[in-house]
Parts: structure tokens; C-alpha cells; sequence
């Protein structure tokens, strides 16, 4: 009973996470299946020798995984641990100082997100024996603080483990948060350089298998019943489905609430998906970049139903979308933080839970027909809008619009395609057909350059069965491409779609729109009359930097050359780029939305003036819902 194992922090580390399981609708998986990592002073000797040693003697416990970058590699857990509806998260080792700091970004983007992951930063010494240790910065102040209570505000939990008894109790909680569905994201345990290689008798039963339960909060009845009732005496009705919906797996509850009671259902960037393109209640994106049909319905909508969504700007069009003067909320979130968002009737609890408990309680409720006729309209007079920018036949260089068009029509079913930042998010929200709750996978949380194809690994990892396309601009290959060095060593296969349109099509029409004349948003030369970057193009190939990096590249210049190069990634059993070079000032349909950025209230630019004026026009539609 009371049996002690000498071991390392390090190898009890390693030894407890290969123990521990989570749980949901009666499935057990190993909750912390693996480990990415990037080795230096600060951990090569502690949790990489405790690392090696499990290999060497249970090579199941954690596998490892060497990546290339230390924010690619938290990009990559948070894509592994989304596409498993958080039932497993991956955890992220990294060297002191620059090593660690870098994995800061990826937290934020993780906690944003509420994606499980678990960071493992190295620290400075705990006995401060050689202070400063290289890449220590020191606080002349404070002689605790390291570079490492950077992730404090980013992290859903954080601690240091200054003595080696300080892990149990860490690292308990640390499973905790991130087995918790409310309140999870980056969970980060610094640990200091010389704690890592102590060694200290440890508890055998802290070494025994453990099963965390991820809850399924069943909603208060009296909630229930608050909610429904405002439902109930709603005439136009919209249900916003964000990422709790597929984090919940509520998707066939949501659309059955859906069919019975006639509502129709608009989708987030983390929600798209939950209800496929073409079924009849299914409006597509709502907010800043959503489609017309779901702006017209949210601007009339008497209720408002959101199911796991936070309400970001886009979501909300800055507060524009719903436009209704007395406009009501019901939100059913797992979170009483978000439950209780734009003055909502709150139903705090897990999406399938509260959308069940819903449907029992509007059995009588109907829309009325011709309600239900109207939003059917709206769709059916979107769909040839989305065929033509599809096929646009834009030329010289084709829009990016035919891009996302072939793709969707390309890939199969349970394709995933990845992207976060840009213009494609946009286009993509308002444009892709999801005909699979885990097809569209788009992070709009942290919207962070870079997360593609790190992530796109991720995913892949997860779901190794499915065919994982990563869609990615010029400007967010240029800043993280690395990983692409990760599939290639480890036999991962990526398709990677690379849009080259010179620049950053996306702040650039955003900066047109505002007054600011794209400056400083096209990837050209300096020219040394004008003093703008406005001058020829530059001799940059970023497909044969693909190819440098051991990836098989296709080139191809027209969108039926694409469509073949496509079709043979997919067939082929390696990482594939497919490169296109697409027009950044090619047409996109109009969202009819609005997304708040302050413009400048005085300006010696006309443009500026001009911007300015139609902003605080906007600006008068713009709402508290109190
Ligand atoms: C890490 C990071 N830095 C800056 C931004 C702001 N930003 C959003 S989109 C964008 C340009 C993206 O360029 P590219 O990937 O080529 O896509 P495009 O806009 O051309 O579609 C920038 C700089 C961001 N989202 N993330
Ligand atoms: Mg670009």
C-alpha cells in the first residue's frame, strides 16, 4: 500500500501520463497520447532522458514526436486534440528561454479555442546554483519570475514545480482542466531545469491507471423551462450552432431539435458542419463573413438561439447582426460565461444535454409555414450565387473562389480541409459546402497565421484515415511552414494547397475598405520613387521552397490543371504541395455584413475621410443587448 519508486521528476512525469484515461459516452482513450518536442538545455537531460528511457523499456508510453518549431508544435496538439472532440489532448516539451516562449502564441490560440493542451516549458534552475543559467532573464526585483509567467494570462492553468512533491498535486489538476469541458485550453507546467533531472520516492499509487470523466452537465429544469418559453414565443427564430455543438457531438441532436421544430440553423467558424450544407433547415455562416440568407434571417430574428458559441465579432457582425428591437437570447453553453453572453435566458449546460432537454420542451412548437418558406427562399436563391463564384473563369489568374470551389467539389465526404487566417477563412465561411461535422476545420479563435499546416499534421495524426488538405496563403506559409519537414519524416501525409496571391489579399482589401490604400500589404519591391513597396513582383518561389523542404510539389497555373493536381495528391501516398497562384483583387459575394475596425476620425488622406464617414454611419447600427 504505502510502496515508493525512486524516479526522476522527469520519469514520473512520463510514467503518470501514460496512465491517464479519459471517458465519455462509456469510450476510454488514453487522455495524453503522445508528445511533441524540440530538445535544448533546458530538457534534454530531464524529461528527454525520462523520455528515451520509457521508449527504450515501454515504448508505449509516450511516444514522441521531434518537431520543428516550438509554436508549429502546439499548433499541431491543438489541431490533434479538436479533431478528437477534446478527448485527448497531446503534450508540447520544450527548452528554456526562446524555446518555451515561443510555445506562448500557441497557448493563447489553444485557450482561446478551448483546446486541451499540455505545455511543458523549461524553467530556470530552482536552486539558482548558476544564475543565470543561459536564456535566463532576470527580474531585479523578483527573483521567482521567469520568462515562463508569460504563459500565465494564456494558460487555463499554470504552475511551477519548484520541489519535486509539487508534481502530484500539479499534475492532477493540470488533468482536471483539461479533461474539463467548461474551462480547458493550454494547461502549462514550467519545470525548472534542475527539478527535471531530481530524483525523489514517489507514491506507487500515484502511478496507477486513472479515468477522468469528461462531464456531460445535465441543464437545471428551471432553465429549461425559462428557455423554452421564450422559444416558444418566438416567430422568427434562429439557432447559431458554434464549436460546442461538435465538441459535444450534439450535431444529430441539433438537427433533429432542427426538423421538429422548423428553425433554422446558422453556423460559426468552429460550428460549420454541425448540420450539413444541403439539409433544408441549414441557412451557412452568420455574422461578418456569413451569407446573406443567415444576415437577413439574424437581422430579423425575434430569438436568437446559440448553441455553444462565445459570440465573437465576427459572429455577431460587431454587434450588427441582430437587428430585431427586441431581439431575445437563449444560449445553451457549458460555460456560464458564454450561457450568460448578450443578456441571453441561460441554459448552462453540455449542447447535446441542453438541446435534448430543449426538445422535450418545444414537442408543440412549430415555425410557421411561411416562415419556414421564406428562409428556404433566401437559400435557394444563394446556391447559384455560390455555383458562379465557384466557376468564375476568371482570368488571367484565377479567383481564389474557384480554388475553394474545386477543392469542395473534389475531396470526399470525410476530408478535412485546415485554415485560420487570411482571406480564405472568410470566403470560406460564406462559401464551403461541409457535408461532415469534421470537414471544416477553420480556427477563427486566434485567427493565427501559421496554424495550417502545424496543425494540418496534428489533424492527421488524429485521423490518419482521412485525407487531410491544408489550405494556405502565401503570407501564413512564409511565417510557419516548417512542419512540413515533421510529415515528411514521419511518413505523415499532407495534401497542402498553397495560394499565392503576393501578399495579404485579406488586410489589403480590409485596408482598401478603410481608407488605407493597401499599404504595406503586397509581398513586392521597395520602390525607391514612390518609397512604397509597390514595386515588381519578387523572384520568391515558394514551391520550390515546398520542394527543398522534401515535399512532392505540383505547379499549376489554371484551376483544370489544379483540379487534375488535386485529384493525384490525394491519390499519392506522400505530402503533396499543390501550388496556384490566384488573383488577390479577383470578386468575392458579398457577406451584406460588418465588422467593426476603427478608422481614423481625422485624417489629411481623402481616402481616410471618405472611410470614416461611412464607419460612423455603421457605427449607428451597432447594439448592446441589455
Ligand atoms: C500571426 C499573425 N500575424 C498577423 C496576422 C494579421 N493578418 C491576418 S491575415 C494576414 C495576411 C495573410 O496573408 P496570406 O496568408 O497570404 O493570406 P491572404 O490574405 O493573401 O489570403 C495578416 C497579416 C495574423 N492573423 N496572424
Ligand atoms: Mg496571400
Amino acid at each position: 500500500m504505502n510502496e515508493t519508486i525512486e524516479l526522476t521528476v522527469a520519469q514520473a512525469l512520463v510514467r503518470f501520463l501514460a496512465q491517464q484515461y479519459s471517458e465519455r459516452d462509456g469510450e476510454q482513450q488514453r487522455l495524453i497520447p503522445g508528445c511533441f518536442g524540440i530538445f535544448g538545455h533546458g530538457n534534454v537531460a530531464g524529461v528527454g532522458q525520462a523520455l528515451l528511457e520509457s521508449q527504450r523499456t515501454r515504448p508505449g508510453d509516450l511516444p514522441y514526436y521531434l518537431a520543428r518549431n516550438e509554436q508549429a508544435m502546439v499548433h499541431a496538439a491543438v489541431g490533434f486534440a479538436r479533431m478528437r472532440n477534446r478527448g485527448q489532448a497531446m503534450a508540447c516539451t520544450a527548452s528554456i528561454g526562446p524555446g518555451s516562449t515561443n510555445m506562448v502564441t500557441g497557448a493563447a490560440l489553444a485557450t482561446i479555442n478551448r483546446i486541451p493542451v499540455l505545455l511543458l516549458p523549461s524553467d530556470v534552475f530552482a536552486t539558482r546554483a548558476a544564475s543565470p543559467v543561459l536564456q535566463e532573464l532576470e527580474d531585479p526585483q523578483a527573483g521567482d519570475v521567469s520568462v515562463n509567467d508569460a504563459f500565465r494570462p494564456v494558460s487555463r492553468y499554470f504552475d511551477r514545480i519548484w520541489r519535486p512533491e509539487q508534481l502530484v498535486p500539479a499534475l492532477l489538476a493540470a488533468m482536471r482542466v483539461l479533461t474539463d469541458p467548461a474551462d480547458t485550453g493550454a494547461v502549462t507546467l514550467a519545470l525548472p531545469q534542475d527539478v527535471q533531472a531530481q530524483a525523489h520516492e514517489w507514491p506507487e499509487r500515484f502511478f496507477r491507471t486513472r479515468v477522468w470523466p469528461v462531464a456531460r452537465a445535465v441543464p437545471e429544469p428551471e432553465a429549461v423551462s425559462r428557455a423554452t418559453e421564450v422559444i416558444q414565443s418566438a416567430r422568427r427564430p434562429l439557432i447559431i450552432a458554434g464549436g460546442g455543438v461538435l465538441y459535444s457531438g450534439a450535431q444529430d441532436t441539433l438537427r433533429r431539435l432542427a426538423e421538429q421544430t422548423g428553425i433554422p440553423v446558422a453556423d460559426t467558424q468552429a460550428g460549420k458542419g454541425a448540420v450539413p450544407w444541403d439539409h433544408p433547415q441549414s441557412v451557412g455562416g452568420v455574422g461578418s463573413t456569413g451569407t446573406p440568407p443567415a444576415n437577413e434571417l439574424a437581422a430579423a430574428a425575434d430569438v436568437v438561439i446559440g448553441v455553444g458559441t462565445r459570440y465573437s465579432d465576427f459572429t455577431t457582425a460587431s454587434r450588427t447582426a441582430f437587428a430585431h428591437p427586441d431581439v431575445r437570447f437563449v444560449n445553451v453553453n457549458v460555460a456560464a460565461f458564454d450561457a450568460a453572453k448578450e443578456s441571453a435566458t441561460a441554459v448552462v449546460a453540455d449542447a447535446r444535454r441542453g438541446l435534448e432537454a430543449l426538445a422535450g420542451g418545444l414537442a408543440s412548437y412549430r415555425v410557421d409555414d411561411a416562415y419556414a418558406g421564406h428562409y428556404r427562399r433566401l437559400v435557394e436563391r444563394w446556391t447559384p450565387v455560390v455555383e458562379h463564384a465557384f466557376h468564375l473563369g476568371h482570368q488571367p489568374l484565377p479567383a481564389q473562389t474557384e480554388v475553394i470551389g474545386a477543392i469542395n467539389e473534389i475531396i470526399g465526404p470525410r476530408d478535412v480541409i485546415v485554415q485560420a487566417a487570411g482571406s480564405l477563412p472568410g470566403d470560406l465561411q460564406m462559401l464551403w459546402r461541409a457535408r461532415d461535422p469534421k470537414q471544416y476545420h477553420v480556427e477563427y479563435g486566434y485567427s493565427c497565421m501559421g496554424y495550417e499546416i502545424a496543425a494540418g499534421l496534428g489533424i492527421k495524426m488524429a485521423a490518419p484515415d482521412r485525407e487531410v488538405v491544408v489550405m494556405v496563403g502565401d503570407g501564413s506559409y512564409l511565417m510557419l511552414s516548417s512542419e512540413i519537414v515533421t510529415a515528411v519524416s514521419e511518413g505523415i501525409k499532407l495534401t497542402i494547397v498553397l495560394i499565392d496571391n503576393r501578399g495579404f489579399s485579406s488586410i489589403g482589401s480590409l485596408s482598401e475598405s478603410l481608407g488605407s490604400q493597401r499599404f504595406g500589404t503586397a509581398y513586392r519591391y521597395r520602390n525607391h520613387e514612390s518609397g512604397l513597396l509597390d514595386g515588381g513582383n519578387l523572384p520568391v518561389d515558394l514551391a520550390a521552397n515546398a520542394e527543398s523542404l522534401g515535399a512532392d510539389v505540383l505547379r499549376t497555373r489554371t484551376i483544370d490543371e489544379f483540379r487534375v493536381a488535386l485529384g493525384k495528391a490525394k491519390a499519392s501516398a506522400r505530402t503533396t504541395v499543390v501550388y496556384i497562384e490566384t488573383d488577390p483583387l479577383a470578386p468575392v459575394p458579398d457577406s451584406e455584413s460588418w465588422w467593426d475596425v476603427p478608422v481614423s476620425e481625422v485624417a489629411a488622406l481623402p481616402s481616410t475621410q471618405q472611410a470614416r464617414q461611412e464607419y460612423e454611419q455603421h457605427k449607428q447600427s451597432q447594439r448592446e443587448y441589455l
